[in-house]
């Protein structure tokens, strides 16, 4: 069993689909075993990107995360990290494959729906980013 990190971004919020992107989760075998809405504060957003630092993005990427309240979730499940990043769908939801996340929910490479943690020692790392063990079950 893996554990990985999930954020639904303030696009998708706004558009009200929190649920019907839970279902692809709960639908593909991951169990959410921590969940919660917050609106990310400027150095809180900043801290979580900080390995985008340098990329021309970073700033409105920043921006963009703050613009509205997430829903930060771990999920848990076999393979979590690469079943979810395969749910997701690629991170340009133009090149995203019918029936991803992304594909079906996003609009464009910086409001893209959702964050999936890349490898399982970054899932780590953020999960205790945002979770404490008490707050995982
Ligand atoms: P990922 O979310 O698919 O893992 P990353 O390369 O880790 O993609 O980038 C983090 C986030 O930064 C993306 O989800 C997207 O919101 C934003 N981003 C990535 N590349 C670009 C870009 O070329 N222009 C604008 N935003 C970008
Ligand atoms: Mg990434």
């Amino acid at each position: 069993m893996e554990k990985t990190l999930s954020i639904i971004k303030p696009d998708a919020v706004k558009k009200n689909v929190i649920g019907k992107i839970i279902d692809r989760f709960e639908s593909n075998g991951l169990k959410i075993v921590a969940m919660k809405r917050v609106l990310l504060s400027k150095e809180v957003a900043g801290d979580f990107y900080a390995i985008h630092k340098e990329r021309p993005f970073y700033n409105d990427l920043v921006e963009f995360m703050i613009s509205g309240p997430v829903v930060v979730m771990v999920l848990e499940g076999n393979d979590a990290v690469k079943k979810n990043r395969e749910l997701m769908g690629d991170t340009d939801p133009k090149k995203a494959q019918p029936g991803t996340i992304r594909s079906d929910f996003a609009d464009s490479i910086d409001a893209n729906a959702v964050h999936g943690s890349d490898s399982l020692e970054n899932a780590t790392n953020e999960i205790a980013f945002f979770f404490s063990q008490t707050e995982i079950h």
